[in-house]
C-alpha cells in the first residue's frame, strides 16, 4: 500500500499545519489548469519549482504523478488510422504469433519461444508499424527499432502479412538448421543479423543490451550530423523493452546521457506488463511510478500510459477523485490478480472497496469491467502517446504502457504467474482465442493451428500495405549494401615502425601513433573514431584532443583550464574524439554504433576503441558478443595489456585472459603482436578486409607500454604472411634448432633472451618464432583437420602451425603473458613435444621482472623447460638451484 502523502487526490493532515492555506494554493492550481490549460500551468509550475530552488526552498520535487494518464483524453490527437481494421490487423499478428510457438514446440517440444509477451505489446508494436516506424527509403534513411527480443514471433507474424515472409518461413520458426536442410530459411528465436542478416538490424536477446545500444545508436546520429558526415534528419531510434529488462543495470546506465545531449530523437516504450518471468516485476510496489521517478530524475520526458479510453468514462464519473486514490493504494501484484480475474472478481474485488467506487459501476455488467482497457491495449491512447512522443523536442522521451502480460490468453495465460513460458495450449484455449479475438478462422483450421493470411484484396491487407507504403516500406530490414573504401598504404602511416631501426618504442605508443597519423589521411582519417573511457591520457592520446577534438553537442561553455597548453583539452560539437567517461558498457555501445554505420547509414566508420584491455572482454563481453551478432566492423585496442607487462598497475587492470574469451567469438579476430611493425602489418590487413573487401569481422589487438628497440620488419617477406596467419619465424638456429621457442606478445623478448642464454650459456641452439595469434592459428589447424576429415578438396596439406613447425621433432617451448589455455589452443598441431608457459593465476602488482619470475615466465624459466625438455638435467639441475626450485613448490596459479 502506498504512503498517504503520495496521495494525489488529498492532503496529509499528519504534516499539514494549515490545510486550509494548502487548498487555496491547490485550487489556484486547478483553475489555472482550467483556465489556460495543461501546458501552461505544467510550464507555471516547473517555473515556481525553479524559483524555488533559488529561494533555497527544500522543495520535496514531485517526479511522481498519480497513476493515471499523463496525456488528458481531451488532449488526444484525432486518431489518423481506420481504428476497427488495425485492431483486426492486431488480432491476425497475435494468432499468427501464436501458432508459430505452439506449432514449432508441438513438433519438437524442446522448443520454446514466447507467447505472452507478444500478447501484451502486440498492440504497441501495431500503432508504430502503421503509423510510426519509418523505413529507409527515398524520404529519408528511417527509423531504426530497438525490439524486444521474445515479441520476435509477432514481429514475423506482421512481416508475413505484409508478405516479405512466407508460410514456410513461419512454420520454420526455430528451425533455421532444419530449414536450411529444406533449402528453406528458418526464423531465428530472437532478433539475430547474423543469422537473418537482411531482416533484423539489432540483437536484443540479452536484456539490457537493446536500450543502451539504443540510446547510443541515438547519440551516434547526432555525432555523425553534428561533424556534417549525413544530412541532418528528423529520424528516430525506437525501443519497445520490457519492464522487467529496466532492472539490468546496462538498461539505465546511460539515462542521463540520453538527456544531457537532449536526443529527443530517442523513444523508449516500456511494456509495463507487471511481469517479468518468475513473477511480478513489483508485486509490492508499482514499476510505473518507480520507472517515472527515475527516468524524470533523470531528466527524460516522461508520458505515462496507463488507462484505456474506456476508463475514461469512469474517471470522468469520478468527482472526488476515489479511483485515483484507489490506483494509488493498489501494487503491481494486486493489478496482476485483477488481470487474471475476471469482470466479477474485478467488482468484487477492487470497485466494492468502498461504496464511491462501487457507485461508478453500479449500472455496468461484468462483461462491461472486464473489456476495461490498460493504456498500452488502446491503440488510441497509444497513437497519442507516441504522436506526443515524436513531437517532444529537447529530451529523450519514455512511454510507460500499462499492459497485462499474455493478453487475451484467457484462464490459460493471463496474468497468471507461469505465462511468460508458456507455449502450449491446449484445444479448449485455442478455440477460446480465436472466439476472444474474433477471428475469422474455422476449428479444423485453428486446432491444426493454421496460420491466417486474409486476401490480398481485403480490407486488412490493403490498409496495411498502403501504411507501410506511406512509411517507406517493409521494416526491419537490413541494409547489406554499403561503398568501399580503400585504405592508405601502410608506408603512408606506419613507416616508422616497419623502418624502426631499433628506436625504442612501446606497442601502445606505436599504435597511437599510426593512428594520428591514419586521422590525417583525406579518404580514411575522418571516418575513423577513436573512442576512450577516460583513459586517453594513460595511452598517450591527449595530443588528439586539440588535433580532431572531443565530441560535445554543445561545444565547449568553458575556457578550459589548460587553454595555453598545445594539448588542451578542446571539446568541439565537430569534435571526432568519444570521450565516453568511465562507461565501458557506454564505450562499447558507441563502438557498435560507429561500426555498424555502414549498414545503418550507409557509411562506413572506422572505430577504434582503446582500452584497458582487462575491461573489455571480461568486463562487457556480452555486449562484444551482440556487437559481434551485429555485423560490427572496428578495432577493439587493449592498451595496455598483459598480466605481468601491467606491472604496478592495479591488480584488477591485469590481463591473463581475454585472448581466451575473444578466441570464442567467431568473427572476432584476435592478435597479440611484439613489435611495432607486427601491429603495422595487422592494422593495415584489419582495415583492407573490413573497409575494402567489407568482410564482417572485427580485430582485437593487444599492445602493451613495456619500451622495446624496435626492428624492423624483415625483408624476406615470408613475414608479412606469417605476422596474418599467426607465427612466423623471427630468429633462425645457426645451424639446426635442438629447441624451438615460441613466444607471444611481451614474452617474444623473454623468449629472444633465452635463445641467447641457451646459445651461449648452455650451447643449445634455438630458434625463435613470433606467435602473433595462438587463435588464429587453432582455427587455421582446427579448419584443416576438418576439411581432410571429411575429404574435401579444399583441404590444404597442412595447418600453418605443421607448416612453420613440421620436419623436426626438436621441443616446443611457448610462453605468452597469459593463461596457458592461449598456447594451449594449438598443441593438438604442434609434431613435437610441446610446454606451455603462461600467467594462470592472480596478479601482484610488483615490477615486471619479478611477476615474470613469479609467474615462471621469464628468459630464465623458458631456458629451464627447453632444457629439461631435451633432458639436459644436470644443466638444468644448476638452473633450478638458481631459480630457487625447493622454495617453490606450490605454483603459482595455487597462490
Ligand atoms: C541478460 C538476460 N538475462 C535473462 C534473460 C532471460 N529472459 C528472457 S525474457 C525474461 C523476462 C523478461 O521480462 P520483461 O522484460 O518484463 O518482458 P515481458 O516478457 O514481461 O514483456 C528473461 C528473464 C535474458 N534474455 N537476458
Ligand atoms: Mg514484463
Amino acid at each position: 500500500m502506498c504512503d498517504a502523502s503520495h496521495s494525489p487526490a488529498g492532503t496529509d493532515p499528519r504534516h499539514d499545519a494549515d490545510p486550509a492555506e494548502t487548498a487555496e494554493w491547490r485550487d489556484g492550481l486547478q483553475s489555472l489548469v482550467e483556465a489556460s490549460g495543461a501546458d501552461r500551468a505544467g510550464y507555471v509550475l516547473d517555473n515556481l519549482l525553479g524559483h524555488a530552488a533559488t529561494l533555497g526552498l527544500r522543495a520535496n520535487s514531485q517526479t511522481r504523478t498519480a497513476y493515471l494518464n499523463t496525456i488528458p483524453a481531451d488532449q488526444e490527437p484525432p486518431f489518423p488510422g481506420n481504428l476497427a481494421v488495425e485492431e483486426r490487423i492486431a488480432r491476425i499478428n497475435r494468432w499468427n504469433a501464436l501458432a508459430m510457438v505452439v506449432r514449432a514446440n508441438q513438433a519438437h517440444g524442446e522448443l520454446g519461444g514466447h507467447i505472452a509477451s507478444y500478447a501484451s505489446a502486440a498492440d504497441l508494436f501495431e500503432v508504430g508499424f502503421n503509423h510510426f516506424f519509418r523505413a529507409a527509403g527515398a524520404d529519408g534513411p528511417g527509423d531504426l527499432v530497438y525490439m524486444q527480443p521474445h515479441s520476435a514471433p509477432g514481429v514475423y507474424a506482421r512481416a508475413y502479412l505484409e508478405g516479405f515472409l512466407s508460410d514456410d518461413d513461419l512454420a520454420h520458426f526455430r528451425q533455421e538448421i532444419t530449414a536450411t536442410a529444406r533449402g528453406l530459411r528458418g526464423l531465428s528465436s530472437y532478433p539475430h543479423p547474423w543469422l537473418m542478416p537482411d531482416f533484423w538490424q539489432f540483437p536484443t536477446g540479452s536484456m539490457g543490451i537493446g536500450p543502451i545500444n539504443a540510446i547510443y545508436q541515438a547519440r551516434f546520429m547526432r555525432y555523425l550530423e553534428h561533424r556534417s558526415l549525413v544530412p541532418g534528419a528528423d529520424r528516430k531510434v525506437w525501443g519497445i523493452f520490457g519492464d522487467g529488462e529496466m532492472d539490468e543495470p546496462e538498461s539505465i546506465a546511460a539515462l542521463t546521457l540520453a538527456a544531457r545531449e537532449k536526443l529527443d530523437n530517442l523513444v523508449f516504450v516500456v511494456n509495463c506488463n507487471l511481469q517479468r518471468l518468475d513473477g511480478p516485476v513489483r508485486g509490492n510496489g508499482r514499476i510505473i511510478d518507480e520507472l517515472e521517478t527515475l527516468y524524470a530524475g533523470a531528466g527524460w520526458n516522461v508520458i505515462k500510459l496507463v488507462w484505456g479510453s474506456d476508463w475514461d468514462a469512469l474517471l470522468r464519473r469520478d468527482t472526488n477523485g476515489a479511483l485515483a486514490r484507489a490506483f494509488a493504494n493498489t501494487v503491481d501484484g494486486q493489478f496482476q490478480t485483477f488481470a487474471a480475474n475476471d469482470g466479477a472478481f474485478n467488482r468484487a474485488h477492487f470497485f466494492n472497496q468502498n461504496p464511491e467506487l462501487a457507485a461508478l459501476v453500479a449500472d455496468w455488467t461484468d462483461e462491461a469491467i472486464d473489456r476495461l482497457h490498460r493504456g498500452g491495449h488502446d491503440m488510441v491512447k497509444i497513437h497519442a502517446a507516441y504522436h506526443r512522443a515524436a513531437h517532444h523536442r529537447g529530451q529523450p522521451t519514455v512511454i510507460l504502457a500499462q499492459t497485462k502480460k499474455g493478453f487475451g490468453m484467457g484462464t490459460a495465460g493471463q496474468g497468471k504467474m507461469t505465462t511468460h513460458q508458456q507455449k502450449k495450449l491446449d484445444d479448449e484455449a485455442l478455440l477460446a482465442f480465436r472466439d476472444r479475438f474474433a477471428l475469422p478462422i474455422s476449428d479444423a483450421d485453428c486446432l491444426a493451428l493454421k496460420f491466417y493470411r486474409p486476401a490480398e484484396d481485403s480490407a486488412e491487407l490493403r490498409h496495411l500495405q498502403a501504411r507501410r507504403a506511406a512509411l517507406g516500406g517493409h521494416i526491419p530490414r537490413r541494409q547489406t549494401q554499403a561503398p568501399r573504401l580503400a585504405p592508405p598504404a601502410v608506408e603512408q602511416w606506419a613507416r616508422f615502425a616497419l623502418s624502426a631501426d631499433g628506436k625504442e618504442m612501446s606497442s601502445t605508443m606505436a599504435i597511437v601513433r599510426m593512428l594520428t597519423a591514419l586521422l590525417k589521411d583525406p579518404q580514411v582519417g575522418p571516418r575513423i573514431v577513436p573512442i576512450v573511457a577516460d583513459e586517453a591520457r594513460t595511452f598517450g592520446m591527449a595530443n588528439l584532443f586539440r588535433q580532431i577534438g572531443i565530441y560535445s553537442a554543445q561545444g565547449q561553455l568553458y575556457e578550459p583550464e589548460d587553454i595555453g597548453s598545445v594539448l588542451y583539452y578542446r571539446e568541439a560539437r565537430d569534435g571526432q574524439i568519444l570521450e565516453e567517461g568511465i562507461t565501458e558498457a557506454g564505450a562499447i555501445s558507441s563502438w557498435t554504433a560507429a561500426g555498424t554505420s555502414y549498414s545503418v547509414n550507409g557509411l562506413p566508420m572506422l572505430p577504434f576503441y582503446i582500452y584497458y584491455s582487462m575491461f573489455g572482454f571480461q568486463r562487457i563481453g556480452d555486449l562484444i558478443w551482440a556487437a559481434a551478432d551485429q555485423r560490427t566492423r572496428g578495432f577493439l585496442i587493449g592498451a595496455t595489456s598483459g598480466r605481468t607487462t601491467l606491472g604496478g598497475e592495479g591488480l584488477q587492470h591485469q590481463d591473463g585472459s581475454s585472448h581466451i574469451m575473444a578466441a570464442a567469438v567467431p568473427n572476432c579476430r584476435a592478435y597479440d603482436p611484439a613489435y611495432a611493425y607486427e601491429v603495422a602489418v595487422i592494422v593495415e590487413y584489419g582495415m583492407r578486409r573490413m573497409l575494402d573487401e567489407q568482410r564482417d569481422e572485427f580485430f582485437y589487438l593487444t599492445v602493451t607500454n613495456e619500451n622495446l628497440a624496435q626492428p624492423d620488419l624483415p625483408q624476406d617477406g615470408a613475414a608479412a604472411e606469417g605476422i596474418l596467419r599467426g607465427m612466423y619465424r623471427l630468429r633462425p638456429a645457426r645451424q639446426q634448432a635442438a629447441v624451438r621457442l615460441l613466444g607471444a606478445g611481451p614474452m617474444l623478448r623473454e623468449a629472444e633472451m633465452a635463445a641467447e642464454r641457451l646459445h651461449a650459456e648452455y650451447d643449445v641452439d634455438a630458434e625463435v618464432w613470433s606467435v602473433t595469434s595462438f587463435s588464429e592459428l587453432a582455427r587455421d589447424g582446427r579448419e584443416a583437420e576438418r576439411a581432410r576429415a571429411l575429404g574435401l578438396a579444399t583441404a590444404p596439406d597442412a595447418d600453418w602451425v605443421r607448416a612453420c613447425l613440421g620436419g623436426s621433432d626438436a621441443p616446443v617451448v611457448a610462453a605468452t603473458d597469459y593463461v596457458r589455455a592461449v598456447p594451449e589452443q594449438i598443441r593438438a598441431w604442434v609434431p613435437a613435444p610441446y610446454r606451455t608457459l603462461g600467467t594462470d593465476g592472480f596478479g601482484r602488482s610488483d615490477t615486471r621482472a619479478r611477476l615474470r619470475d613469479f609467474f615462471e615466465v621469464s628468459a630464465d624459466w623458458i631456458v629451464l623447460h627447453a632444457l629439461d625438455s631435451l633432458g639436459l638435467q644436470a644443466q638444468a639441475d644448476t638452473l633450478r638451484q638458481k631459480l630457487g626450485a625447493k622454495t617453490r613448490a606450490t605454483p603459482p596459479w595455487a597462490q
